[in-house]
């Protein structure tokens, strides 16, 4: 037996962890992590180590299977792709373009051979109708970037490793390993910054493992964020402590911003946050005086009614005190495939949103819709009405808020087909699924996270292992529907072949290609993050805006929120994060599933005591949308009136072998499609309200 060892990096999430893994012809022997990875230097988490199983998966869809009078059976390729092609362009040919759907999952974001040929796919459908993950996540950092300097994907990255200072809010990267914000290993990263006399200062409704790391944590009430940080910016200004630093001169709006923020005094934020005003008074003097500090608002200030305002929020605390595009605050790379300059639209003029939606009228951003609004685009008669779904690696009716409500819708299409892994809450939807190919199946780089990473890195590595039964990469099953769709006798460029363009046209296009990478096999060190954004800005002046219109319209609406209002739901539930879990589909590995059911409510003590509520006992939770009954887990972890549920769960009633007989639920049965965040659209999963009772 011959034994070889291969270096890639973990696609699983955006840490980017640089592995080491042992294998034989066809089987894993170990994974590791590689010490001599320049970002994760040997760490990595349990989920990685499950990248075994879930090629292994006994579940695991491998063939193509067609659904025909409520019956699953295997098909040929030929006869999928041509049953793909037709059906859709049935649909269209009825009722136009726009009648087909394509959802986008968040694998898609960690998969190199999805992201280079995915876009052709769409373009062949020519819809506009479509959706992602991303709209359940960090839309409204993309428009704080784009309404402040123009392009989407200019997303600032805290510095993590060389500054003084950090002020996390609602994110525990701790936990899931940062996010926009390529960071493996945080909690190193933040005794790091401790050893060296740094602070770090955590803001969250719940005492996060990020929290006991840190050191210092404030609770705060859920989605009064913006309040904080809008009094941080209204205390620094007042005091005369700002400090544009070297994008002085061209940053725009320092008057209009000051005229904005006056309302926002540290004692009404105090009011609404729960945070004391002199605690707010502190935190300002200490952020304008380090020397090098950061503000990082994540998941939770963005998945909330105020989503766009904290992000806009964040950039301006860190733009008014020097923080912005220096070293040590919040920094912008340099990538090998520069997705900014390859989509530079320097000039042009244009205005946002791009779109409104049909029904709702949610605004488009990125050329993407809301996922919030997918269902009523089902339900809802009319041209433009999606009567037929492309699902690549999503599965939104566990994901999204609402998501029963789109299982629902789903049923009601004239057809679907889905490109996944397994028959899920979703996929057992669809009318046909294409087996798509797992990480160690498929070559790697990490398109997008390198973009966000805190140094800049590269790294390619080819698949290990081949496809079961000779079948096509999931690039290439993209491609042939492409063709198909098309009538195209030709594939369209093989991604490879579109690295290589982009590594040759990128910024270290003289040294880094796609046979250097191969050569050093694992990441490659491209050194720290530089000052660089005043040369990128692709605002029509090209200039740096502080208080652009659309975040100042919107602060009447902070101004009227009135938290804890709804008598019949009188507590706010939040989501988690967990180690061993990545978001709904990596549970029916038995080695990350192990142990007792986390899929439980986090109550405060008090709260628990009020309504007779013993740990470990079952609670029914209620919302606007939906009930669920699960255990209650009592910890003073959480803030009184507020209560945790874990994201991800609630396979029970499929048929995964695994995950399917956990008995856990799905937090997005009680989360709300109607509750976004109106700038972005995005879904505010964060902050909504809930009932609760013992169960029985
Ligand atoms: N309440 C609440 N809801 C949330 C969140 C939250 O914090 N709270 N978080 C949100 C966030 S940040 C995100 S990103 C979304 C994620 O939302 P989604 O992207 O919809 O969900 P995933 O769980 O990533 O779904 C992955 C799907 O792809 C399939 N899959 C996995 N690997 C592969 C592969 O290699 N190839 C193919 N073809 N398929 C594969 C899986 O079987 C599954 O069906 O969830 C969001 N939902
Ligand atoms: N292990 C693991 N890692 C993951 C994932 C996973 O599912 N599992 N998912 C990956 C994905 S897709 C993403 S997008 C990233 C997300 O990574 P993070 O942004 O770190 O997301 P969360 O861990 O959900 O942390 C959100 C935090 O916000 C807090 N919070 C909730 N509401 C509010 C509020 O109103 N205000 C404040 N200040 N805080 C609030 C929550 O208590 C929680 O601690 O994680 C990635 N990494
Ligand atoms: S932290 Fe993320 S990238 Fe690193 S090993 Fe775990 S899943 Fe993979
Ligand atoms: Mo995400």
């Amino acid at each position: 037996m011959t034994t070889h060892i291969h270096k890639r990096t973990c696609n699983i999430c955006e840490a980017m962890c640089g592995l080491i893994i042992t294998h034989d012809a066809d089987t894993v022997l170990s994974i590791k992590g590689d010490p001599d990875d320049p970002l994760s230097e040997g760490f990595l988490c349990p989920k990685a180590v499950a990248l075994q199983d879930f090629r292994t998966d006994p579940d695991r869809i491998t063939r193509p299977r067609l659904k025909e009078n409520g019956q699953w059976r295997d098909i040929g390729w030929d006869e999928a792709f041509d049953i793909a092609a037709t059906r859709l362009r049935a649909v269209q040919a009825a009722h136009g373009a726009d009648a087909v759907g394509v959802y986008l999952g968040n694998p898609n974001a960690h998969k190199f051979g999805n992201l280079m040929t995915i876009p052709p796919l769409v373009r062949a459908l020519g819809t506009q109708n479509r959706y992602s993950s991303a709209t359940a996540d960090q839309i409204p950092h993309h428009v704080a970037s784009i309404h402040m300097m123009g392009h989407p994907m200019l997303i600032p990255i805290p510095d993590i490793d060389r500054t003084d200072m950090i002020v996390i809010i609602g994110a525990n990267p701790v936990i899931s390993n940062g996010s926009l914000m390529t960071a493996p290993g945080y909690g190193k990263r933040l005794d790091g910054l401790r050893m060296r006399g740094g602070r770090a200062v955590v803001i969250d409704p719940r005492r996060t493992e990020t929290a006991e790391r840190a050191g210092e944590h404030h609770f705060i009430r859920p989605e009064t964020d913006a309040f904080l940080m809008i009094a941080l910016i209204r205390e620094i200004l007042a005091t005369g402590a700002e400090d544009l630093g070297h994008l002085a001169p061209i940053i725009e709006g320092l008057e209009a911003l000051r005229v904005a923020v006056e309302p926002f005094t540290a004692e009404m934020a105090a009011e609404r946050t729960g945070i004391p005003a002199p605690v707010i008074r502190d935190l300002a003097r200490d952020f304008a005086a380090a020397k090098r500090a950061v503000c990082y608002a994540r998941m939770g200030a963005s998945t909330q009614s105020f989503g766009s305002l904290c992000q806009w929020a964040s950039n301006v605390l860190n733009l008014i005190t020097g923080n912005f595009d220096t070293i040590g605050g919040a920094m912008f790379t340099t990538p090998a495939v520069d997705y900014v300059a390859m989509t530079s639209r320097k000039g042009r003029t244009r205005s946002y949103p791009e779109k409104r939606s049909r029904v709702s009228g949610l605004p488009l951003y990125n050329g993407e819709y809301p996922v919030s609004v997918m269902a009523e685009e089902m339900e809802t008669p009319g041209t433009g009405q999606i009567r037929a779904l492309v699902a690549i690696a999503g599965n939104p009716v566990l994901t999204a808020p609402n998501g029963r409500r789109i299982g629902k819708a789903l049923e009601t299409l004239d057809f679907m087909v889905a490109i996944d892994i397994h028959l899920n809450a979703t996929t057992e939807h669809a009318d046909l699924i294409l087996p798509g190919t797992v990480a160690l199946e498929e070559p790697v780089y990490d398109m997008v996270f390198h973009s966000f990473a805190v140094r800049n890195t590269a790294g390619y590595a080819h698949g290990i292992f081949p496809p079961p039964h000779g079948n096509p990469t999931e690039s290439e099953i993209l491609r042939r529907m492409t063709a198909a769709l098309n009538g195209a006798n030709e594939l369209g460029p093989d991604p490879e072949a579109l690295l290589r363009h982009f590594l040759a046209t990128g910024p270290h296009g003289g040294t880094v290609s796609v046979e250097t990478l191969l050569e050093t096999p694992g990441c490659v060190d491209l050194g720290p993050l530089t000052p660089n954004v005043a040369e990128r800005l692709e605002t029509p002046d090209e200039r740096l805006h502080l208080a652009p219109q659309a975040f100042l319209d919107d602060l009447p609406r902070l101004l009227a929120f009135a938290p804890g209002t709804d008598a019949a739901h009188p507590f706010v539930m939040i989501g988690r994060r967990q180690t061993r879990s990545h978001n709904s589909w990596t549970q029916n590995s038995p080695r990350l599933v192990k142990g007792r059911n986390r899929c439980t409510v986090q109550i405060h003590p008090d709260d628990a005591l009020k309504l007779g509520i013993a740990d470990e006992a079952a609670v029914v939770v209620s919302s606007r949308t939906g009930q669920l009954t699960l255990n209650a887990e009592i910890t003073d972890a959480m803030a009184p009136g507020v209560v945790s549920i874990p994201q991800g769960w609630g396979q029970s009633g499929t048929g995964l072998s695994v995950a399917g007989g956990l008995g856990t639920v799905s937090i997005n049965d009680l989360t709300d499609d109607a509750r976004v965040d109106p700038i972005s659209g995005n879904a505010a999963f964060n902050g909504v309200p809930v009932a609760l009772r013992a169960a029985g």
